[in-house]
């Protein structure tokens, strides 16, 4: 599946004064005539493969030199795409790496990548499988190093090796099936109560795959934890402690958060978005009555809910009212702030005491926090499918389960093979065994730009 056309964009981070050096990334039949015609090297260095040359980048004129940079090729089929690849490695920052990339894209055959293509060339080329690819889309997007271990834990092969081998105990069933389809006569009869234990077998460890892959969402995309509470009860302090410096504004002034404040936080591996929220009251004031509308708003989009009370003046009514408000099915733990003073005449019914003043109690915060996600639950997980892969593997689940329904009935055996065929599609587009546009479409359209 050659391309005729050559694809060419910044592979490196991009921003100003950061980064001493940037890569341009160009694949495709033209990347080595676009690099010889861009890049001058001086004296006599040969365009050999996977050898680097030095030179300036040249712009049009032949007159003004644009950079001075360091040139790899490497050629097809041994590069990351399959295809000829040139990279320039040129200097950092913005105007730089902009000259030099407005430079390649003025060469004939040569265009602006789109968002995930080198990684789709090289799946296309056989260089990259289906899971590979979106592990390393997993690993630069990682937030923390546990989400960055399973990303690995995918790029080792982790999710072909172990959906394939289940796609091939289904291929081999379905085999089974065929021959009997076609030439039941001449052939020892099938075992049904054998064959659906070994579907359900296969079913079942899908299942947990899934289960797993849910639990390992937590490492891989963070949770949103908003504090709510009433006016005043520390839950700018707590998030300034969580966060390990003054991000928010406390004051003794009740009213003082107008607005929705995000402090993103690593807790013990699990990339956490902290919400500081407007305390919630009644008010006539109108700034304040948008920062509590916004308040409800985090109340309702979070993973988890932290209701702050303060523990010093008691459990009020309006704090029940607002323990009200949290929609069912949101995980919530109730933390009593101010532990450092003494306790108010009504008891808090909270989870965890803490000071957000001198600290006390927050390591009991922090373990409730995780217990009350499942992120606690995922220290044993060490593959996890993505949102993509969970989606096709329930499919496939879904399928084997209908097969137990056609084996209650007593059904012929071409019924079994549809909920099988079914199964094993469904397990070939997590591999990229069954790749159609579609596949392609999902998987890289997530990606960005230089992957
Ligand atoms: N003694 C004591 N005082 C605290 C503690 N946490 C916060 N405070 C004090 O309580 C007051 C209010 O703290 P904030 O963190 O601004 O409270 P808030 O919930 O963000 O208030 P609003 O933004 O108005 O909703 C400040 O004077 C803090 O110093 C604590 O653990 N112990
Ligand atoms: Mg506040």
């Amino acid at each position: 599946m050659a391309s005729t056309d050559t694809i060419a964009s910044v592979a490196t981070a991009v921003a100003a004064g950061q980064g001493g050096i940037a890569v341009i990334r160009l694949s495709g039949p033209a990347a080595e005539a676009t690099g010889r015609s861009v890049v001058r090297c001086p004296g006599n260095q040969t365009w050999a493969s996977h050898r680097i040359l030095y030179g300036h980048v040249i712009d049009r004129t032949g007159q003004k030199r644009i950079d001075e940079v360091l040139l790899l090729l490497m050629r097809a089929p041994r590069s990351f795409t399959g295809e000829d690849v040139v990279e320039i490695h040129c200097h950092g920052g913005v105007i730089a790496v902009q000259q030099v990339l407005e430079r390649v894209l003025e060469e004939p055959g040569v265009r602006r990548a789109l968002p995930g293509e080198f990684s789709q060339r090289a799946v296309l080329n056989g260089r990259l499988d289906l899971t590979r690819a979106e592990a390393i889309s997993e690993l630069v997007a990682a937030r923390s190093r546990r989400a960055a271990d399973l990303a690995m834990a995918g790029l080792d092969g982790g999710v072909q090796t172990r959906i394939s081998a289940l796609r091939e105990r289904l291929l081999d069933q379905l085999t089974e099936l065929e021959a009997r389809v076609d030439f039941e006569e001449d052939l020892p009869p099938l075992d049904g109560k054998a064959l659906l234990a070994a579907l359900q077998a296969v079913r079942q460890e899908l299942l947990a795959l899934v289960a797993d892959g849910e639990r390992g969402e937590a490492l891989r995309s963070g949770l949103r934890v908003a504090l709510v509470g009433r006016p005043n009860v520390g839950k700018s302090s707590l998030l300034n402690r969580l966060s390990r410096r003054e991000r928010a504004i406390v004051t003794d002034l009740p009213g003082t958060t107008r607005d929705l404040l995000e402090s993103e936080i690593v807790l013990e591996g699990v990339p956490i978005t902290l919400l500081d929220t407007a305390g919630i009251r009644s008010t006539k004031d109108a700034v304040e009555q948008l920062g509590i509308a916004r308040s409800e708003e985090a109340l309702a989009s979070a993973d988890v809910v932290l209701l702050v009370v303060d523990g010093h003046a008691g459990w009020t009514a309006d704090d029940a009212a607002l323990m009200d408000r949290i929609p069912a099915g949101v995980p919530r733990l109730v933390v009593a702030n101010k532990s450092d003073l003494p306790a108010g005449l009504f008891a808090t019914p909270a989870d965890v005491r803490l000071s957000a003043l001198d600290g006390s109690g927050e390591e009991a915060l922090v373990q409730a926090l995780l217990q009350r996600c499942g992120a606690a639950d995922a220290d044993g997980v060490l593959l996890a499918l993505n949102q993509r892969q969970r989606d096709l593997a329930g499919l496939a689940a879904e399928a084997l389960a209908r097969s137990q329904e056609v084996a209650a009935q007593h059904l012929p055996w071409d019924f079994w093979t549809i909920d099988l065929r079914e199964a094993i599609r469904a397990l070939g587009e997590i591999t990229g065994e069954e790749l159609t546009e579609a596949v392609l479409d999902r998987v890289f359209s997530r990606f960005c730009i230089g992957k």
